[in-house]
């Protein structure tokens, strides 16, 4: 690229090595002239060349045969599996030195900041698919450590459906839409998915995580992450501890409800990406702490289960989740098909002092992801793209192959070489040169699976187990929809058998909702809990979350920016909604910006409903505070009204319900009046009403809240 078309960055961006390694490969066009890939300059750009004005077009129109060529290969082959995703770069910083467990460079120095990159992604769907479908997360992190990438490819679930990777096509074929007819797109609730689940009982235990709330993060930045597999860590001493690892997201783990995801699908198909994207455009970083469960080696059989079964977690009260690190992710993309789409992680990319077991998925996937890069990325060379570049220099004998960029200097490209003093040469392990940990094995060649990996229900039975009463209403429900769209009745039976292994207190209500016969017989001996596998014990704290506030004609301008203010000091971010867009005139003169028309946003948009206003103009749309708090109720979000607002709590019949904060609160300082249009001066005061919402976010769902069944109290 020439010199001059490069443009320096906003100096207030954050820099790290990769950033500068990136910055070369960085090219601003606004303002340039019009050339072609070959640097000529072109004098016109809408016309192609022809015999005369009505005449044919030429083939000597390099312009045009240049323009469209690169036009019809625009496009490369999709992610066979988490074909959507979204990326941000980040710095990864140790808390204090892992040096008795690992000798990885980057989990030494807690003032060293590695730089990453971070690709969030659903797994069924096409690149085009919507966001908030019921699926795993994928949750990749590249480091770009000083000794190279390492990339843990996680997801936002500890477990997986199969236990060898031989089994991965038929799981995915299975998944994808039916080839028959290409439906139904990103989602799970179709015959043949059911039918490899009820035929394979090893998914049990990953097939409850998918029914449950953890399938439908809120945000990317509220989700957890698993390495899933056992590593290992080696130290200095070539000493080795087995790992798990977490990644725990610094404002908790939440989850959308499902009628909410299903609306959000279609409200805004791009939900999860926007709101991260929006997150590190206004500063409030995406924060994950890494976390790593240690298990010594010579307590490889400590459990009833192999700790090389990947469906199959380490509970963390028996093993302590020791949190390492810290994640900030602070920088969006400059181009999401340079960066994202090329992007391509490996879980084989490690550095010394991490390891791999004996894991037959982790052993599996580590073939697939080179293979797949090949024809995803069109052949060897993909190394090279700027985005997956190590940020430490890299040579050896490799080369030529399609798309190469380096230019390898002189003869030699072989060893043993003496023309170059037989480099580039390996080196010893004290001089980092990698080696991997010799682990004694010993077998014959079968093709089998090992005892220890024949218990699929236990740990299925210790996730349902650890359920609160709401999530487990919630994997019923799941269960119920999915099950009902499979047209086989004969697979339904067949799954809802399955899952009587787990328990009954499942498998039959969902029976009796999907009109199976419901199993007489079942359940596991399995009654332990596990705390940290509830949602409900997560962090809560408002930050990050979204609140609409609903204007008419009638609103305390003054108030309503206080109360705004109060939120948006907690990490809340107010937004106003009413008939029209811009500035808006309140009953005292003061003014507030809307930034939403109630047709260009909804209710499922938002974590909480304030309103504002009694009277409200709803401009071109056919919805307004009705459906907005309609929405809310029944989806257990915190609603706040104010002056006017109260009005549309009565009407509706929500004052009083849990999570629901009316001005005319009795427990709140000066509260006095409830539905009339007060000033200011009557209102109880604004700071006391914001705290007692703020206190309602922080909880984001009341699910003590009665929403009645068929029937909607609307307002
Ligand atoms: Fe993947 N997986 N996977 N997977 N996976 C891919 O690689 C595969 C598995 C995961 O944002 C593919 O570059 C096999 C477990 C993530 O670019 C492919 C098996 C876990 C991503 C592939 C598994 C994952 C992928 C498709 C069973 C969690 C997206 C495109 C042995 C620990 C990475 C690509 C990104 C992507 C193969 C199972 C996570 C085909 C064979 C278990 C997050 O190579």
């Amino acid at each position: 690229m020439s010199e001059q078309s490069r443009e320096p960055r906003d100096p207030r961006e954050p820099r790290n090595l990769k950033d500068q390694q990136l910055e070369q490969y960085r090219v601003t066009d606004e303002g340039r002239k019009l050339t072609t890939n070959q640097g000529v300059v072109l004098s016109e750009d809408e016309f192609s060349l022809k015999a005369g004005e009505r005449g044919p077009t030429l083939m000597e129109d390099f312009h045009f045969r240049e323009k469209m060529t690169h036009f019809d290969h625009e496009r490369i082959p999709e992610r066979i599996v988490h074909a959507r995703g979204f990326a941000a770069h980040g710095e990864f910083q140790v808390y204090e030195s892992l040096a008795p467990y690992t000798k990885a460079k980057f989990l030494q120095d807690p003032a060293k900041k590695t730089p990453v990159f971070v690709r969030f992604s659903t797994v069924a769907g096409s690149r085009g698919s919507a966001e908030t479908v019921r699926d795993v997360r994928g949750f990749a992190t590249k480091f770009y450590t000083e000794e190279g990438n390492y990339d843990l490819v996680g997801n936002n679930m500890p477990v997986f459906f199969i236990q060898d990777a031989i089994k991965f096509p038929d799981l995915v074929h299975a998944l994808k839409p039916e080839p028959h007819h290409e439906m139904p797109q990103a989602a799970s609730a179709h015959d043949t998915f059911w039918d490899f689940v009820a035929n394979n009982p090893e998914t049990a235990h990953m097939v409850l995580w998918l029914m449950s709330d953890r399938a439908l993060p809120r945000s990317f930045r509220m989700m957890e992450g698993f390495g899933v597999h056992t590593f290992r860590f080696v130290n200095d001493l070539g000493q080795a501890h087995f790992v798990k690892f977490h990644w725990k997201p610094v404002l908790g783990a939440h989850s959308l409800v499902w009628d909410e995801a299903q609306k959000i699908a279609g409200q805004d198909p791009d939900f999860n990406r926007r709101d991260m994207w929006e997150a590190i455009e206004r500063g409030d970083f995406l924060e994950f702490e890494l976390g790593v469960q240690l298990l010594p080696e010579e307590d490889e059989f400590r459990f009833d289960f192999d700790i090389l079964d990947p469906t199959k977690l380490w509970p963390e009260e028996e093993v302590p989740v020791k949190l390492v690190g810290k994640m900030t992710l602070n920088r969006n993309v400059d181009n999401v098909f340079a960066e994202t789409e090329q992007v391509a992680f490996h879980p084989g990319h490690v550095v010394p002092g991490i390891d791999f077991t004996n894991d037959p998925l982790l052993q599996g996937r580590l073939f697939s992801y080179t293979d797949t890069q090949l024809i995803r990325l069109g052949g060897p060379n993909f190394h090279e793209l700027p985005i997956n570049r190590p940020v430490c220099p890299f040579h050896n004998n490799q080369r030529d192959g399609y798309g190469r960029q380096t230019i390898n200097r002189g003869a030699v490209s072989y060893r043993n070489n003496s023309l170059a003093g037989n480099t580039p040469a390996p080196v010893s392990e004290a001089e980092g040169g990698y080696v991997h940990y010799q682990e004694k094995i010993e077998g014959r060649k079968v093709r089998a699976r090992s005892a220890s990996f024949r218990d699929h229900f236990s740990q299925a039975a210790l996730f349902w187990n650890s359920m609160s009463e709401v999530e487990r209403k919630h994997i019923v429900q799941a269960f119920s929809f999915e099950l009902g769209k499979v047209g086989s009745p004969s697979v339904r039976q067949q799954a809802v058998d399955l899952f009587a292994n787990v328990s009954l207190e499942l498998a039959v209500p969902v029976a009796e909702a999907i009109g199976a016969v419901p199993p007489r017989e079942g359940g596991s001996k399995e009654t332990r809990r596990s705390p940290a596998l509830s949602l409900m014990n997560t962090a809560k704290s408002p930050k990050g979350r979204k609140v609409a506030v609903l204007l008419g004609e009638d609103f305390d301008g003054a108030y309503v920016r206080a109360v705004m203010d109060v939120l948006q000091a907690a990490g809340v971010r107010a937004e106003a909604v009413a008939g029209r867009l811009g500035k808006h005139r309140g009953a005292d003169g003061f003014e507030l910006e809307a930034v939403h028309t109630y047709a260009t946003t909804d209710s499922v948009l938002f974590d909480a409903i304030y309103v504002a206003s009694g009277r409200v103009d709803v401009g071109q749309a056919d919805k307004g505070p009705a459906e907005f708090l309609r929405d809310a109720f029944a989806h257990y979000k915190p609603i706040a009204a104010s002056h006017g607002g109260t009005v549309w709590l009565e009407t509706g019949g929500l004052a009083g319900s849990q999570g629901v904060i009316s001005a005319a609160m009795p427990d709140l300082p000066d509260s006095s009046a409830s539905s009339a249009s007060f000033a200011s001066s009557d209102s109880p005061d604004s700071a006391a009403f914001a705290e007692a919402f703020l206190e309602a976010i922080a909880l984001h769902r009341h699910w003590d809240r009665v929403v009645p069944k068929g029937e909607r109290r609307c307002p």
